[in-house]
This record gives C-alpha cells, sequence and structure tokens, in this order.
C-alpha cells in the first residue's frame, strides 16, 4: 500500500516544466545547508535524508534539464560538472571510498523535484539490488 502510495505521489508530480522547490533553494528564499557551491552547481543537504550522508547535486541552471531523460549533447559539460561536484561532496563528507550516485528518472523511478539532480549517498552499507 506505502509502495502504491509513493508511486501515485510521484506520478502526481510528474513533470510540468513549471519552477520547483530547487529554484528557491539557488534563490536562496528557502533555507538549505549547502554543502558545496560553484558558479554552475549547487550541492545541499536533503531534508529526507536516506543515509547519514544525503546530498543533493544539482545544476544552478536547470536549461530543460527537469530529468536526466531531457540530455542532450549540449547538456554535456554540465552533466560532467554535476558528476565531478558529486566526487568534492564525497571526499568533504569523507565518504570518497564508498558512496553512491543516484538519479531517479521520472514517476516510475519515483522523481518528486523535476530539476535534474544527482543524490550523493553514503556514510553505511548499501545494498544491491536498490529497492
Ligand atoms: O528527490 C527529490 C529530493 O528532494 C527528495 O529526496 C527530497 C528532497 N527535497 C525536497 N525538498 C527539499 C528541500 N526544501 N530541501 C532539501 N531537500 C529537499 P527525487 O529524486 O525527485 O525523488
Amino acid at each position: 500500500v506505502n509502495e502504491e502510495a509513493s508511486a501515485k505521489a510521484a506520478a502526481a508530480s510528474a513533470d510540468n516544466g513549471g519552477p520547483t522547490i530547487f529554484d528557491k533553494i539557488i534563490a536562496k528564499e528557502i533555507p538549505s545547508t549547502i554543502v558545496y557551491e560553484d558558479d554552475k552547481v549547487l550541492a545541499f543537504r536533503d531534508i529526507n535524508p536516506q543515509a547519514p550522508v544525503h546530498v543533493l547535486v544539482i545544476p544552478k541552471l536547470r536549461d530543460g534539464l527537469t530529468h536526466l531523460g531531457k540530455a542532450e549533447l549540449r547538456h554535456a559539460e554540465i552533466l560532467g560538472h554535476l558528476l565531478c561536484a558529486a566526487k568534492i561532496v564525497a571526499e568533504k563528507e569523507g565518504i570518497v571510498d564508498g558512496f553512491r550516485v543516484v538519479i531517479n528518472n521520472g514517476p516510475e523511478a519515483c522523481q518528486s523535484v523535476y530539476h535534474l539532480h544527482l543524490h550523493i549517498l553514503g556514510g553505511r552499507q548499501m545494498k544491491w539490488p536498490p529497492g
């Protein structure tokens, strides 16, 4: 029942291309705990952590990247930048020797915020396959 409910909730918030809560986080209109920031990306702690370390890395400019399914070759630089930022975050958080990077893409993957983001998870033993 819980799984069904969360799948429905995710589907209900499916991509409409509109603004998201992350715009307000980037604009610092709502608070977040920033772990890393440069001119292109922002990394902040997830409000609903799924591991002792759970940080989100997002592009400051969404540029059509509501989800990875919208990626085009013109996004190659920012996509690479996001992964490099993930490594910097893992180093800063002391988990660089064991961490997981997750991108939820679309309702079936339970994506809830339509501004591309990497989940950086660590600080505990991960399991495979993921749920
Ligand atoms: O992940 C979206 C993630 O965004 C989810 O793990 C919660 C997180 N979130 C939502 N609002 C906030 C705020 N205000 N601060 C920090 N983290 C937040 P998805 O992959 O789309 O399911």
